[in-house]
């Protein structure tokens, strides 16, 4: 068994985007492709000597060839020890858990997260540092700038290891500790929602449908919701990982979680339904006929944390990515507590949960998480709701309803238009970009341009600066539209439209979203030229 130096050039385009590096499984499968992004984090990066480093993916295709590999590279440079999840699995949340509980160097999660999986589909890549979180982008800098100059990396001549084995295995001098993937995270769900509570909603005859999308959370939900909580068997649907997903796409919103929304508005519909994505970091959340918008889901858990026993009386304050809607705002002026608007990306989030200045997080793109890990979390958010339907036992239509009545509705929507030209993408954010200067003061049809940017972040704790986060659009009256360019698709470019209107009265609550903001989207589709510079009529996905 020896260590290897193999010869290697460097490749252009290992620059990670919004959530790590992300391509084709066919450009991960070029010779020395991820061994080169792999290396370059051992070359920037420390600790691994002494802390362990956890691995492990949403079990995808590609997922075992490349722990393999990764294994070989820690193994050839001096990483001491390994913590894998069984078969190769981890949640995005359960790898961010293990790393704060072992005090780990940081972790290496492979994912394309909600992009679908197989040979010709999507892989990826991300480091994630000491305290759980994605690497910030200095981090990601730095791997990148080394991608750009490795001319070698090392690996160590030994066979495969059997990745199924619960048990310790020798790598050369380095240990690898197979774990069951389930257990420390479920443990640390039970510390923080009323389990009690939840199981006698479930004794009482609360039925509800959890769609695991033939993604990682399927082992996770059936432990938690139909071994600790009781519900019956069969609540938690397509709960066997598949490395393809069953040819499905794994993102849980109302386009392709179809299945589970067809029956959360059919007429046999359980009380609650609720989805998670190919690394089990995304939720997505219904009630019968009924469907919550992520951003209204974070105001909500917000108003009512103090009823899980794990939030109680401790909530310092909330952020949100600028495109998500302001409905937690709302929440957070009237407790009193702090708001932060950060740029897309679950990145941001850490600086202040690591401070202490944000308790709760959450962002548009089906994305809810708290300080317990620095990760979003799909099943956290499930919990969380299951817990407040336990405690208030209402329905969850009957809870958002009087949470607008409270507060006010912002109606949210956005519009994607995927695998757009990139030259025409970008062309369309430089249009609009210079367009800034003149539109505040501008009447638009019937609403008044107040403000017009491009998204600039200044973080209050370390003071790094994040410019070009997107183009925000905003109305005397608060509503809001938003343009930004995806960082995370892997064909041409996506461009995400976001549009925002607030209503604060009751009796005009129960609009059709896009008729509610019918005004708006048109005037967003005429300011940008959409049609003109992209040749398209229409979204792609709209939710
Ligand atoms: C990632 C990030 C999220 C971000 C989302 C969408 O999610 O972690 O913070 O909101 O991408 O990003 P974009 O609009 O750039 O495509 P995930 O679930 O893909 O890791």
């Amino acid at each position: 068994m020896s260590v290897e130096t193999i010869a290697s050039q460097p490749f252009q385009d290992q620059k990670p985007g919004t959530s790590g590096l992300r391509k084709k499984v066919k450009v991960f499968e070029k010779p020395h492709y991820l061994e080169n992004f792999v290396q370059s984090i051992f070359d920037t990066q420390d600790g691994y000597q002494n802390a362990p480093l956890v691995v492990g993916g949403d079990g995808r295709y590609y997922n075992r060839q490349a722990i393999q590999k990764i294994l070989r590279i820690a193994a050839a440079n001096g990483c001491g020890r390994v913590l894998l999840g069984q078969g190769g699995i981890f949640s995005t949340p359960a790898v961010s858990h293990m790393i704060r509980k072992h005090n780990a160097c940081g972790g290496i999660i492979l994912s394309a997260s909600h992009n679908p999986g197989g040979p010709d589909e999507d892989f990826g890549i991300k480091f994630n540092t000491p305290n759980g979180g994605p690497a910030a982008e200095k981090v990601t800098e730095a791997i990148y700038t080394a991608t750009l100059h490795i001319n070698r990396y090392r690996v160590l001549d030994t066979p495969d290891i059997d990745l199924d084995q619960i048990g310790t295995t020798q790598v050369g001098d380095m240990q690898v500790e197979i774990v069951d993937s389930v257990r420390d995270y479920a443990d640390l769900m039970e510390q923080l929602f009323d389990f009690e509570r939840i199981r006698a909603l479930f004794q009482s005859g609360f039925r509800m449908r959890f769609d695991a999308m033939h993604a990682v959370t399927g082992p996770y939900a059936r432990e938690i919701l139909e071994q600790r909580l009781g519900a019956p068997a069969g609540t938690v649907v397509n709960g066997v990982p598949l490395e393809d997903f069953g040819h499905g796409h794994p993102d849980p919103n109302l386009v392709y979680a179809k299945e589970l929304a067809d029956h959360l508005f059919g007429p046999d519909a359980p009380d609650f339904g609720a989805a998670s994505d190919g690394d089990g970091d995304r939720n997505m959340v219904l009630g019968r006929h009924f469907f919550v918008t992520p951003s209204d889901s974070l105001a909500v858990i917000l108003a009512n944390a103090d009823l899980a026993p794990g939030y109680r009386s401790r909530v310092t304050g909330v952020a949100r990515s600028m495109p998500t809607s302001q409905a937690a705002d709302r929440v957070a002026a009237k407790l009193g507590l702090n708001c932060y608007e950060t740029p897309t990306g679950w990145k941001f989030f850490g600086n202040l949960l690591d401070a202490g200045k944000i308790t709760l997080c959450g962002e548009e793109s089906f994305g809810t998480g708290s300080d317990h890990v620095r990760e979003k979390d799909g099943l956290w958010a499930v919990l969380f709701w299951l817990n407040i339907l336990a405690e208030r036992r209402q329905s969850v239509a009957e809870i958002v309803r009087e949470h607008w009545r409270s507060y006010g509705r912002n109606y949210y929507t956005r519009h994607d238009y995927e695998a757009v030209d990139s030259t025409a993408a970008n062309g369309l954010i430089d249009a609009l970009r210079a367009a800034c200067a003149t539109l505040p003061g501008q009447p638009l049809g019937s609403y008044t341009v107040d403000y017009a940017d491009d998204f600039r972040y200044l973080d209050p704790i370390d003071d790094s600066v994040s410019e070009k986060q997107g183009i925000r659009i905003g109305f005397k009256d608060g509503s809001r539209i938003v343009y930004r360019l995806s960082g995370t698709g892997t064909e041409g470019a996506t461009l995400r439209i976001y549009i925002e209107a607030y209503e604060a009265d009751p009796a005009k609550h129960d609009l059709d979203t896009q008729q509610a903001l019918a005004e708006l989207i048109g005037i967003a589709d005429s300011l940008a030229g959409i049609r003109k510079r992209t040749g398209r009529n229409e979204p792609t996905v709209i939710t």
